[in-house]
C-alpha cells in the first residue's frame, strides 16, 4: 500500500513534468517499439515472489536451444498474473524475449504431482 505521503510526492513529480513540458502529448514521447524475438514455454517451481507480483524467482526447466534448468529470477509482464500464486506452486509459463526486455506471460498452475526436470 503506498502511503499518502508518497503518493502526494509522486503527484507533484507528475504535475512539475506536465508543466515543464512544451510540447504537446502527440509529439513526444516516442512510441515504445517492442518486437518480439522468441518466445520459450517452460515449466517450474515458483521460489519467490517479489516487486508485489512484477517479479518470480522461478527454479525452471531446460529450456530447449536457449537455457538450461536453473534458479532465476523473471520480470512478469501483467503482475496480475502472479496473484494467486504461492511459493512451492508449479507453474507453466512463456519466457518473451523481446528487443529491450524479457518478461513471463501465460502463467498457469500446474497439478502438485507433475513432475518437473530442475537443476540439482
Ligand atoms: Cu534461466
Amino acid at each position: 500500500m503506498r502511503s499518502g505521503r508518497s503518493a502526494t510526492l509522486v503527484g507533484m513529480m507528475g504535475l512539475l513534468l506536465i508543466v515543464g513540458c512544451g510540447e504537446p502529448p502527440e509529439s513526444s514521447p516516442e512510441p515504445v517499439e517492442e518486437t518480439i524475438v522468441s518466445v520459450h514455454a517452460s515449466r517450474g517451481v515458483v521460489q519467490a515472489i517479489e516487486e508485489e507480483g512484477a517479479r518470480l524467482i522461478i527454479a525452471h526447466e531446460e529450456m530447449p536451444d536457449f537455457m538450461d534448468a536453473m534458479t532465476m529470477p523473471f520480470d512478469v509482464g501483467d503482475p496480475d498474473e502472479s496473484a494467486g500464486l504461492a511459493v512451492g506452486d508449479k507453474i507453466g509459463f512463456e519466457l518473451v524475449m523481446a528487443t529491450k526486455r524479457s518478461y513471463v506471460r501465460n502463467i498457469q498452475p500446474l497439478p502438485t504431482e507433475t513432475e518437473l526436470s530442475l537443476a540439482p
